[in-house]
């Protein structure tokens, strides 16, 4: 393997949300040539969106892969369509969304797949589990750190953790 470190964030706003990202992760934990290296905790988390719709699970998964960005973004689409998700408005409600945040240093800007997701930055539900896992990460093209830029982002976008009790249980998928 490789070794390409990637992180990749989870949400889910549809049906049993926690169950959904739990899924995802073991989805995520079968890809070949990559194995799952950290999970965040889950956090509860306001949504971003100017439709109305229900508050998200959110979290955030370090992988190592051997994948290139298009093999690992394939198959993160085909986890998607496997637990149910629909395709309908953007940004709108999903089951499960799989979006690669960050690919090592690398900078991807094409209409199919933008890296790093080009909202990082502006999303405290992205930042806060980011941070956990490596707080010193530097952003590829904005060259500041993670803890910086989650000192910057509003305030006022609500990110709370679910309870500790329920970690052990998702540290119990995958992780080795
Ligand atoms: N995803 C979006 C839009 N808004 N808001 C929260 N809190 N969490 C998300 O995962 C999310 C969102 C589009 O992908
Ligand atoms: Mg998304
Ligand atoms: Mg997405």
């Amino acid at each position: 393997m490789s070794g390409h470190s990637v992180y990749i964030g989870i949400g889910s706003n549809v049906g049993n949300k926690i169950d959904n990202c739990i899924k995802g992760i073991d989805e995520i934990g079968k890809i070949k040539g990559s194995k799952i290296i950290f999970v965040s905790s889950f956090y509860k988390t306001e949504p971003i969106s100017n439709i109305n719709q229900d508050w998200f699970i959110n979290c955030v998964v370090k992988i190592e892969t051997d994948l290139t960005p298009y093999f690992l973004l394939s198959d993160l689409q085909d986890i998607e369509k496997r637990l149910g998700r629909k395709r309908h408005i953007k940004n709108g409600p999903r089951t499960i969304d799989l979006d690669i945040l960050l690919y090592d240093n690398l900078i991807v800007n094409e209409d199919r797949l933008k890296i790093p997701h080009p909202e990082i930055h502006k999303r405290r539900f992205v930042l806060e589990p980011l941070a956990e896992i490596d707080e010193n990460l530097i952003h590829p093209i904005i060259k500041k750190s993670i803890s910086l830029l989650l000192n910057k982002v509003g305030k006022e976008q609500k990110v709370e953790p679910l309870w500790n009790w329920i970690k052990p249980d998702i540290l119990l998928l995958k992780v080795q």
